[in-house]
Parts: C-alpha cells; sequence; structure tokens
C-alpha cells in the first residue's frame, strides 16, 4: 500500500519550472492545492508551459524575487538541479517543512508496480531496454522519471496492471521519504556530481535510499562486479546478484556464452551473448540488469532474448551516427562523467578522435589518461573545462582545444582518416554551452550531417596537431 497524501487545499511549494516543475505543479493544482511556483530565472528565460500554470491558478514567482515564505508551506518540492544549499530550502528545513522530491510525490500516486533504476552509468540504457521487453512481452510498461519525462507526469496513465520502469537519479532519490520499488536496480556506483554531493560517500548513501523502504517481498538487483555497489547490501529486500565475472549465488551470470539466472539453486538460461546487439562490455552489464528486472517481473525467457535483439539502443549512448569517407561517427552525449567517458573508449579498440569537455562537476580527468593513450589519436577539447583537463591529460595524448563542437567536429574530420572514428563522449555536463546533454548530442549530429555534405576534398588531411 501507498501511504499517498490529500493534496486538496495544502500549500505546495514548487521550485524550479523546467519539466519537473511545470508537471509537478500541474499534478498538485489538478488535485486542489494551493500551488506556488517559482524560479530563479527569469520568466523570459522559461517556456511557454509556465504560462499554462497562471491560467490554471497557480501563483508564480520569478528571479529569486520571492513572494513564497518557503517556511509556510505544507509541502516543498525541488526540481533535482535545485541543490539542497538552496537558501529557500535551507529555511525549509529549518522551519520543518517537509521537501521531497517530485518521485516521492508520484509514488504515493502511482498504481501497478514499479522497477527503479540508478547507479552512476547505463541507466538510460537499461531503463529504455526493460520498458523495451516488457513492452515486447505483452505487459503495459511505462518508461519514465530521470530519464528524461519526469515520473509525475505519468501518474495518471498507470493502473493496477501497469508495470513502471522509472530512472531515478542521486538527486531524486535524496529526497524521498517512502518511495518504495517493487524491483530496484542498482547498475554501478563510481563519482558522479560532485559539484553537488558533499563527498562520493554521500553521492552513493544517496544513490542506496533506492533500497531504503524496500520489504522482503521487493526485489533488488546489484551489480556483483562493482564493490562499490555491493556494501553495504540492502537489509530487507530479496538481492539477486548480477555479474559478468563469477558465478551468483542468485541472479544473473555468464556460463560460457549464455546469460543464466539462478535463484533457489535452479538455473534458467535467459539468453545467449550472441542475442546482444549493443557495443561494450558495459553493455553486456546492462543486459545482465535489464534481463534480470525484466524475468523477476515475470517475462519469459524467449521473450527477453527477443526483446535484446531486437533493442535499436538509445538516442546519445554510443549512437551510431553515420559513416563519411570511411570514418565513423558516434554520440554519447551522456556520457557526463569520466566513467561513462572510459566505458565508450574501451567498446573501440583504437584510431579515436575524442571530444571531450563542457561544464566542470568537480572531477579527476587524471583516470582518462591510460585508456585515452591506448585508443586515441587526438583528444578535442571543448567549453569550461577543457583548460582543467588539459593540465590534468598532462601531454599524455595528442590534444587540440578546439573551443567549440561545431570547431572540434570539423578538426576531427580534417584529421582522421579512412577507418577511424569520432567520438562524442565528454566527460562532462553540457549546461555551459547547451540547454542539456539532448541538445549537445543533437548539435553534434547534425554538425555530423552537414559535414557529409561537404566534399571531402576540402579537408586538409593528415594527423598534425
Ligand atoms: N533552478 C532554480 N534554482 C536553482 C537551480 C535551478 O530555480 O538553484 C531552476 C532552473 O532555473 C530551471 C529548473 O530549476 O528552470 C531546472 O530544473 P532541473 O535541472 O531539475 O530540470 P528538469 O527539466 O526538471 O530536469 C530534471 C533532471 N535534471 C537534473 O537532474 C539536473 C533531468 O535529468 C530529468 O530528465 C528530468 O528532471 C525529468 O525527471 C537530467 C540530468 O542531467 C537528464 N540528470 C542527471 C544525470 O543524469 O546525471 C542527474
Amino acid at each position: 500500500m501507498h501511504p499517498g497524501i490529500e493534496l486538496d487545499g495544502k500549500r505546495v511549494l514548487v521550485v524550479g519550472l523546467a519539466r519537473t516543475g511545470v508537471a509537478t505543479a500541474r499534478f498538485c493544482a489538478a488535485r486542489g492545492a494551493q500551488v506556488t511556483a517559482i524560479d530563479d530565472r527569469g520568466e523570459e528565460q522559461l517556456g511557454d508551459s509556465v504560462q499554462e500554470l497562471r491560467k490554471i491558478g497557480c501563483t508564480l514567482s520569478f528571479g529569486g524575487d520571492f513572494i513564497a515564505n518557503f517556511g509556510a508551506q505544507d509541502l516543498i518540492v525541488p526540481s533535482p538541479g535545485v541543490p539542497s544549499s538552496h537558501p529557500g530550502l535551507v529555511a525549509a528545513r529549518e522551519a520543518r517543512v517537509p521537501v521531497w522530491s517530485e518521485i516521492e510525490l508520484a509514488w504515493r500516486f502511482l498504481r501497478g508496480r514499479l522497477i527503479g533504476v540508478t547507479g552512476s552509468n547505463g541507466k538510460t540504457t537499461t531503463t529504455s531496454l526493460i520498458g523495451h521487453i516488457l513492452a515486447g512481452s505483452g505487459k503495459r510498461a511505462i518508461v519514465a522519471g530521470n530519464i528524461g519525462t519526469p515520473l509525475i507526469a505519468h501518474v495518471d496513465q498507470s493502473n493496477d496492471k501497469t508495470i513502471t520502469v522509472a530512472e531515478v537519479s542521486s538527486f531524486q532519490l535524496d529526497l524521498i521519504d517512502s518511495f518504495r520499488p517493487d524491483i530496484s536496480v542498482l547498475l554501478n556506483l563510481t563519482p558522479d556530481h560532485l559539484d553537488r554531493h558533499a563527498s562520493f560517500e554521500d553521492y552513493a548513501r544517496a544513490k542506496r535510499r533506492i533500497f531504503e523502504n524496500q520489504t522482503e517481498h521487493d526485489a533488488a538487483v546489484i551489480n556483483a562486479d562493482d564493490p562499490a555497489a555491493t556494501q553495504p547490501a540492502p537489509s530487507r529486500a530479496q538481492i539477486f546478484w548480477f555479474s559478468r565475472a563469477k558465478r551468483v549465488v542468485s541472479g544473473a551470470y555468464l556460463r560460457g556464452e549464455q546469460i543464466i539466472f539462478r535463484r533457489e539453486g535452479e538455473d534458467t538460461w535467459l539468453l545467449d551473448r550472441a542475442d546482444i546487439s549493443l557495443r561494450g562490455e558495459h553493455n553486456l552489464e546492462n543486459v545482465l540488469a535489464a534481463g534480470s528486472a525484466a524475468f523477476l517481473a515475470g517475462v519469459a525467457p524467449a521473450e527477453i532474448a527477443a526483446a535484446v535483439c531486437s533493442f535499436p539502443g538509445v538516442e546519445h549512448r554510443l549512437e551510431f551516427v553515420t559513416k563519411i569517407s570511411g570514418v565513423s561517427f558516434f554520440n554519447d552525449s551522456k556520457a557526463t562523467n569520466v566513467d561513462a567517458t572510459i566505458k565508450a573508449l574501451q567498446a573501440f579498440s583504437g584510431g579515436l578522435f575524442v571530444i571531450l569537455g563542457g561544464k566542470d562537476k568537480g572531477t579527476d580527468y587524471t583516470p582518462l589518461v591510460s585508456v585515452l593513450r591506448e585508443r586515441a589519436e587526438l583528444v578535442l577539447l571543448i567549453g569550461a573545462a577543457a583548460e582543467k583537463i588539459a593540465a590534468q591529460l598532462g601531454g599524455a595524448v595528442p590534444l587540440e582545444r578546439a573551443g567549440t563542437l561545431q570547431r572540434a567536429v570539423a578538426r576531427a574530420y580534417e584529421h582522421a582518416r579512412e577507418g577511424d572514428t569520432v567520438l562524442l563522449a565528454p566527460a562532462c555536463a553540457s549546461f555551459d554551452q547547451f540547454e542539456n546533454y539532448e541538445h549537445r548530442g543533437r548539435t553534434f549530429k547534425e554538425l555530423v550531417r552537414a559535414l557529409a555534405e561537404q566534399p571531402r576534398a576540402l579537408h586538409v588531411r593528415g594527423r598534425e596537431v
């Protein structure tokens, strides 16, 4: 049973008016709440949806000029992008006003079963793949969350037969109260968002909250190969491990070329490794996790195998764009941290022209050195983090300061030879030059497609930097 909450007549303050804030304000207003919605940006910088909120009776305030008294609310719902150090949220905590993330509020109204997927990398691919498997098996699947559409926007579509697959981030999990997935998935834990979390431990603690309210009736699917993900194990949920490297007592593992799910001592074949069309070893982990969650949700193995085989992959995740004059272009704009970039690089054997940079998140870039040395011909640096990355790579690989994505794409193409690959896998957030990683990825693809229209002869060949 979900605890619910009566919103009628309640004073709800929504902080941040992008995707999450607009959907939350709409949801609360429709249930009779007195909604105040604020954003530190000016109204002119926000979309038309803000006008609609005014029409449905929300009180709006912009540009930090708050009419909202944070201490005089019944509930505050900040967007994931609003840091907990926001002065209003500090005041709310002092006044002991509940501060919940939108996933907490959504969960209280959500019907049917919920699969929650978190981790530092692979969340989007795994979430999409679970949704694809469920839909392929005829189940009524809803895919939502950090993947791009707020969970709360999908609540009204849920019913007792739906299975909602929600990608959930550390920012969202940090502000839960009773959020409780039937099946939780923790893919991995590597440093990320250290500009928002006080330390890696603090970030990992937020991620592990996905297990916090689970009971013995629920399942936790966890990467056994990632030491940071395994400890401490959840205390109440039934644990199902997944591993690329070893046989597990309970959960998914590789037996030769087969993926097996072991439960109560019984092995079930889920699929063959050859069924996986996605590139890279990290995607094998994503498939092990997705296959486990789908199997636990009741999908038959043959249906899992067929859906994994037909899964086209996810936009902005090692997405093949095109090949021009023998040079392949891959868009991994979603690689917004070092670990994701390393995994992207490892999916290729060499001949890489790598575009790195963007908005720094307090990241240590030195773990990139060895894999870049092995596989990269040239690194092209863009955005605000360029100098920090250049300093930390310390001359280990040839690099060029391209400044913009446009110049980076042009220069990479000039230098690359037939058989080489140009890879956007920036290891940074995008907000210094783009609206978000999707905008960065789309821009990359447009720039690449524009190259295809130019005759190759116009480009200088060679590798001199
Ligand atoms: N704002 C303030 N004050 C502040 C900070 C922000 O008013 O101090 C306002 C901004 O002016 C802006 C709004 O808050 O208008 C932005 O809020 P937001 O960044 O939460 O934007 P949403 O569109 O609601 O996107 C959020 C997630 N964003 C973040 O976590 C930063 C999206 O994840 C998610 O897809 C969406 O909700 C739906 O759930 C993006 C992301 O980068 C993809 N996530 C991180 C990641 O994957 O690594 C966690």
